[in-house]
Order: structure tokens, then C-alpha cells, then sequence
């Protein structure tokens, strides 16, 4: 799948009449490391879009917030300070609670009722991020959630007082249900937060404790699966308005690509970063019934309370989502 879209860059460069390096340049940050697939996905979307219009866009990507930190990512394409980005949709929370509605614990669990969540939810997405002056390019999901803890975690009461590393609202409040005390760090402070007792506990994928090498911190992975939250690709209204028929048909093809490629790796990759965690020490193993108790109770308390935010139109979502 991920050939898919070098292969889209050579075809469309086979009818390609403009000249290399005559267009424009377009920075896109990107808040998570290099070598992460979220990263490499969509350094190969760049460069599909950079090959496939000839030059026209030539797309740079700056990974691990090194442009714009991971917080400020959203900010930068509204305000045209960068034209396209990537953002984890549900750091926007505070925004609409419809950009959380993929990380709302135990909606859904698995890479198919993510993808069916996806399919659900984008149409709003499309319609809130057109209110804000952007368009959704693409999204792709991050592989499900565990604990990731110092200690063995038998119920929530051992993470009383815990400090806890959030990555957005949702998370801070599933910590302060839980008794422990959320700060939210971005992934790529994730290390240092780490390394110096700011942080000993976090709820996020195989993917990200593989990254920032958690084995180094912590020893304990549950595998909650609690839900799949998703990064996403956004370009800002204006310059997407300012390409012609060709160039914006380059960079949906390229976008379409890189959406499936990004969800087929995620999924590829998901059992193999457990495997990392083990093969460096880690404890890996599902939660203990208790444990999956109070998770459960937790995560219907924060359905309700997004319920009660997100309205009628979460409502709707949700049902359809559900096919109600
Ligand atoms: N990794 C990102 C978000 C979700 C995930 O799995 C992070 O921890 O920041």
C-alpha cells in the first residue's frame, strides 16, 4: 500500500508538462517523530505531490514539532503561517467536541469501527474545519490505547496520585477521574518529561512508547485498546482556493493515497510495536478484570459528559456511527 503512492507520483508525472522547480514552496509541520508512519506517510504524500505536479507544489515536511510545536500546528494553517499541517484531531477538544469524538473511551476499539467512526464523523469534521478556514486532506489513525505505567496497575486506585502525561482534554480529565494528575505534554517532550519524574504514567499507543524508547521510564504496557484517536492532514482555505482544477486533483489523489496507505501501515505495525515493547523489557498484557471494570465506568462517564458538550449533533453522530 505505501508503494501506492510513489507509483500515483510516477503516473501522474508521465502526463506532467510543468517544469521541476518553477512552483511554490510549502512548509508542513508535523508534530511526531521522523521515523514515525504518521511522519513517513505523509513525507511520501510531500513528495508525491512535489513529483506528481511537476515542481508546481513542492510540499517540505518538518517532522517532530521542529517548525511549529504539536499545540501550535492548528494555529500556524489558520493563520497561513504555514499552509497545510498535521494535528491529532482530538487535541482540538476544546475547540468542538466533535474533534474528540474519536478518542471518547470504548466507542470504538478496533481499526475497523475506527475506519467506520471515520466514515461516520468526517462529513462534520469537513463542515467544522470549512468554519475555521481549512480543509481536511487526509487522517489516519494511531493504533489503540494502553496504560503505560512504573508500577503494576491492578485497579484505578493505583494510579491515585500518579503524575500522569495528558496529549489533550480528554486525557487530562480520564486522569483526574482516575485520582492521578494530568500535565499535558506533547510527544516529542515526551523523553525529557519522562526522564526527569514530570511525568511516570500515560495512556497512548505501542506506537508512541516505541518512539520515545518508554522502556527506558516505565515497565508496565496494559493493552486498554480504549480507543483510536486520529492525526490529521489540513491545508488552509485560502491557498487551496488559489490552486487550479490540476493541482488541487493532485493533492486529493495524493491525500486519498496516503489516507489508505496511513491506515494499512497503522494496522500493519500495531502488533509489532507490542512486540517492541516486550523484545525491550516491558511488561505487555491486557488489563485485569477490575482494572477493565473502572475503565468502563470511567469511559461511560465521559461519554455522557461529551454527550451533554457535543448536543444533538453529537447525538446524531453517535447514532450514526451506531446505525441507529
Ligand atoms: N500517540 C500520540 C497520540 C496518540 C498516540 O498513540 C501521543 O501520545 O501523543
Amino acid at each position: 500500500m505505501r508503494y501506492l503512492l510513489s507509483a500515483f507520483a510516477a503516473s501522474v508525472l508521465c502526463v506532467s508538462v510543468a517544469p521541476a522547480g518553477a512552483g511554490e514552496k510549502w512548509d508542513m509541520p508535523m508534530a511526531y517523530a521522523a521515523g514515525n508512519y504518521h511522519t513517513q506517510n505523509g513525507m511520501r504524500f510531500a513528495d508525491a505531490v512535489t513529483r506528481a505536479t511537476g515542481g508546481d507544489i513542492e510540499i517540505v515536511v518538518h517532522a517532530s514539532g521542529s517548525l511549529f510545536k504539536g499545540g501550535e500546528i492548528y494555529r500556524a494553517v489558520r493563520t497561513g503561517q504555514a499552509p497545510i499541517g498535521e494535528r491529532l484531531i482530538s487535541a482540538l477538544g476544546n475547540e468542538d467536541p466533535l474533534f474528540e469524538v474519536d478518542a471518547l473511551p470504548f466507542l470504538a476499539t478496533s481499526f475497523e469501527d475506527a475506519r467506520r467512526l471515520h466514515e461516520a464523523s468526517k462529513p462534520r469534521l469537513e463542515a467544522l474545519l470549512a468554519s475555521k478556514g481549512l480543509k481536511l486532506l487526509y487522517a489516519v489513525p494511531w493504533p489503540p490505547q494502553g496504560l503505560y505505567n512504573k508500577n503494576a496497575v491492578n485497579s484505578t486506585n493505583d494510579m491515585k496520585g500518579v503524575k500522569f502525561r495528558a496529549y489533550n482534554a480528554a486525557t487530562s480529565r480520564l486522569a483526574g477521574l482516575m485520582g492521578a494528575v494530568p500535565t499535558k505534554i506533547e510527544a516529542a517532550e515526551l523523553s525529557q518529561a519522562f526522564a526527569t519524574g514530570v511525568a511516570e504514567s500515560m495512556i497512548s499507543s505501542g506506537s508512541t512508547g516505541y518512539d520515545r524508547k518508554i522502556w527506558e521510564h516505565v515497565k508496565y504496557w496494559y493493552d486498554v485498546q480504549a480507543w483510536l484517536p486520529k492525526n490529521m492532514v489540513f491545508i488552509n482555505r485560502k491557498v487551496w482556493d488559489g490552486l487550479d482544477a490540476r493541482l488541487q486533483g493532485i493533492v486529493l489523489g495524493a491525500a486519498a493515497m496516503a489516507e489508505e496507505a496511513g491506515w494499512a501501515e497503522a494496522e500493519r505495525l500495531s502488533n509489532w510495536y507490542k512486540e517492541q515493547l516486550v523484545a525491550n523489557g516491558m511488561q505487555v498484557a491486557p488489563p485485569g478484570a477490575t482494572l477493565k471494570a473502572d475503565f468502563e465506568k470511567i469511559g461511560a462517564t465521559m461519554t455522557e459528559e461529551w454527550l451533554a458538550r457535543a448536543g444533538a449533533e453529537g447525538k446524531s453522530l453517535i447514532d450514526a456511527y451506531k446505525g441507529r
